[in-house]
């Protein structure tokens, strides 16, 4: 894979080093810059006495500390994020005035904050959910963020429903529960009553709500947006971010296991990929629509409950985008980040989706209250490199100091600066609303070109692998099976009736109910560009793979083997009963603080204590129950003999020894999982 190597800082980068706070060395001071005696003991009188009020530097001290919560997100609160570059591969001068956008040479600082949606700032990451995929681009027209998820559809058509479906998946108002989940009566009580949920919540059942990895996910902006270029003509476009990694999910069950085992998942694999070197890379695509296309569908490209099929309008690939840098502090830089849909730069622009509409109000006044008023584009992570200059003034936390004794346009004292485009006659560069015609009268009330609800609902179902179906079928399962009402659960299977009637006699069965009746036929159309299954399965680039070893574990056969993977990109981790050593070889972890959900796959080099030990039986069943590849060298035969897995898909056992094996065993790892196993029956 190629990375992207800055050996320079970019402007971003060189903007931040002003605020960053080295305490190598340094003595302890008062915020007011005061040296400090002691801050282990507060002042009293005599030694037993109570503490003073004229104690300055505990009382502040103790303010500081009961004022460093701000509010967390209402929506996407759980998340982490790192810094990276982003450069377009040709001129999209075509379609847009975007600068960073229309000249390759240009390397444009980023900063990518993924999340969760529905959990507290503290929930787990491995949760089913959908994935906020925020950047924030520091152009040098300004700064531009695509807001960004991991799914391309949303589950309500327009902004004002926006805080009913947050209530009902939030947990539940009477009790707070549960967290972070949509399995409850709220959340399946809300998509009964509103269709327009259900291709939604398709995806939401389907493993795109359990990333593997934020590295391995893909990013949609969701609405249709405009470009425009110099002529003043627009295009609709989708944004698309496409992981080179391929776009790979967990396992439900391997999910449950890892929200005990390392809650951090997701963030912690983002972080320690960054720091060894392996830097996530996205490309960007668009799928641009000509305006006079514009009712060329048989949905509305207005509808956010819409994809258009990658087949109907092919995902131009047109820059690349890489994260090469963690934050230094969780809360300056991923906490306060600050990203709003309305943040546009001259060439993109809005639609009428009633959903961007919505949003393009909510950012800015959600940060007003987060981050204490309205300077919050002065911190750091927010400040854009392009100059900012206008008239706003005051507020909290104000920065700046502004010199001139104006603050008003139009001015005559201060030269009528700063002065807009029209003052100046000079327009060059300066962001100028797309002139759309609009005509109609004031009404609350949704076009017809948003009814049907179904139709891409069916197609994702239809585009799915057996094995993606099965997921899916189980997800229903599971959520309504935590459902109380008994009513809520028969609406959804109605409406699962109207997407498939297999899917919905599927998740009838496991609820105990008859077969339903049938519903329209399906249209049989499907979108290979959808299922998971179609994903790259090139690399074993950054896949985790456990080596279990023991005290006599054969280093010599062991080591080639590991340096093999590692040339290929793999990340190898030892672990054996104990910490320490096992034998020559340093142990990276105890067998017993990792469980196997913690890796990709599983390589055997130790058979002798180990095939009798529990724990590693245990660990290889567990890991094949989970569709991972197995492997045992030589040494670890015992070990799988004593493992008994029912079949032999993606094992490769120590017969084929050498670089054969090498061979077999990364191309085991390769396919991601072995969903083809049956393990039905099979207890890890
Ligand atoms: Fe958001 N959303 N959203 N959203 N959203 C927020 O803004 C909102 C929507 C998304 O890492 C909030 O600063 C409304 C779609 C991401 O900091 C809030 C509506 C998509 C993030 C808000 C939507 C998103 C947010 C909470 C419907 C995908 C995290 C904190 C009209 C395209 C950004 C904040 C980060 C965050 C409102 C719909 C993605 C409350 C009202 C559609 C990735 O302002």
């Amino acid at each position: 894979m190629q990375h992207e190597e800055t050996v320079e800082k970019d402007e971003k980068q060189r903007q931040l080093d002003q605020y960053r706070v080295d305490l190598q060395g340094t003595r302890l001071t008062t915020d007011q810059g005061v040296l400090i005696d002691d801050t282990d003991n507060s002042l009293r009188p005599g030694e037993r006495g109570p503490t003073l009020l004229e104690d300055f530097h505990f009382r502040e001290k103790i303010t500081r500390f009961d004022h460093e919560r701000i509010p967390e997100r209402v929506v996407h609160a759980r998340g982490s994020g790192a810094y990276g570059q982003f450069r377009v591969y040709e001129s999209l001068a075509e379609y847009t005035v975007a600068d960073f956008l229309c000249d390759p040479s240009l390397v444009t600082p980023v900063f990518v904050r993924f999340s969760t949606v529905a959990g507290s700032r503290g929930s787990a990451d491995t949760v089913r959910d959908v994935r906020g995929f925020a950047t924030k681009f520091y152009t040098r027209q300004g700064n531009y963020d695509l807001v960004a998820n991991n799914m391309p559809v949303f589950p309500i058509q327009d902004g004002i429903k926006f805080p009913d479906f947050v209530h009902s998946v939030k947990p539940e108002p009477h009790n707070e529960i549960p967290q972070a989940q949509s399995a409850h009566d709220t959340f399946w009580d809300f998509v009964q009553c509103q269709p327009e949920t259900m291709h939604f919540v398709m995806w939401l059942m389907s493993d795109r709500a359990i990333p593997r990895s934020f590295r391995m996910m893909q990013g949609f902006g969701v609405h249709s947006f405009r470009l425009v270029n110099a002529e003043g003509r627009a295009t609709f476009v989708k944004f698309h971010w496409k992981p080179l990694l391929g776009t790979h999910s967990l396992l439900w069950d391997e999910v449950l296991r890892i929200q005990g085992n390392d809650p951090d998942f997701n963030r912690r694999d983002l972080w320690e990929a960054i720091e060894r070197g392996d830097f996530p890379e996205w490309e960007l695509g668009l799928q641009l629509v000509p305006e006079s296309d514009e009712h060329a569908f048989d949905f509305d490209l207005l509808d956010p409950t819409k994809i258009i099929p990658e087949e109907i309008v092919p995902v131009r690939p047109v820059g690349r985008m890489v994260l090469n840098r963690n934050p230094q502090n969780f809360f300056a830089e991923t906490e306060q980040v600050a990203f709003c849909t309305a943040n546009v730069v001259p060439g993109i622009d809005f639609s009428n989706d009633p959903l961007l509409q919505a949003r393009n109000f909510s950012y800015l006044d959600t940060q007003l209250i987060r981050l204490g008023g309205p300077n919050h584009a002065q911190i750091p992570v927010n400040r854009p490199v392009a100059p900012v200059h206008n008239d706003q003034r005051d507020g909290y936390n104000q920065r700046m100091i502004h010199q001139s004794e104006t603050s008003y346009s139009i001015n005559s004292i201060n030269g009528g600066c700063p002065m807009s485009g029209i003052l100046s006659g000079d327009m060059s560069g300066v962001f100028q609303h797309y002139q759309e015609r609009v005509d109609g009268r004031k009404i609350r009330k949704r076009s017809p070109s948003f009814e049907d609800h179904y139709t891409q609902a069916t197609l994702f179902w239809n585009s799915m692998s057996s094995w993606e179906k099965d997921h899916i079928v189980n997800a229903f399962r599971f959520e309504l099976g935590h459902v109380k009402r008994r009513y809520i659960k028969e609406k959804v299977v109605e409406h699962l009736v109207q997407v498939d009637h297999e899917l919905a006699t599927r998740v009838a069965a496991g609820l105990g109910m008859p077969e339903p009746a049938a519903g329209p036929p399906n249209h049989g159309r499907s979108s290979p560009a959808l299922s998971q299954a179609n994903s790259t399965r090139e690399t074993i680039a950054t896949r985790k793979i456990a080596i279990l070893v023991a005290d006599a574990t054969d280093a010599g056969a062991l080591t080639p083997v590991k340096e093999a993977l590692e040339g290929q990109g793999a990340v190898c981790e030892l672990l054996a009963p104990h910490e320490g050593t096992a034998g020559t070889l340093t142990v990276d972890r105890q067998l017993t603080s990792a469980g196997s959900v913690l890796y990709d796959a599983v390589l055997l080099a130790d058979g002798g204590a180990l095939a009798g030990d529990g724990y590693a039986i245990h660990f290889v069943r567990e890991a094949f129950k989970h569709g991972k590849a197995v492997g045992a060298l030589q040494g670890g035969g015992a070990l799988l003999d004593a493992a008994r897995l029912p079949d032999r898909q993606g094992v490769v056992g120590p017969e084929a020894a050498g670089d054969p094996f090498v061979q077999d065993f990364a191309e085991a790892i390769k396919v991601h999982r072995h969903f083809d196993r049956d393990v039905a029956a099979f207890p890890a």
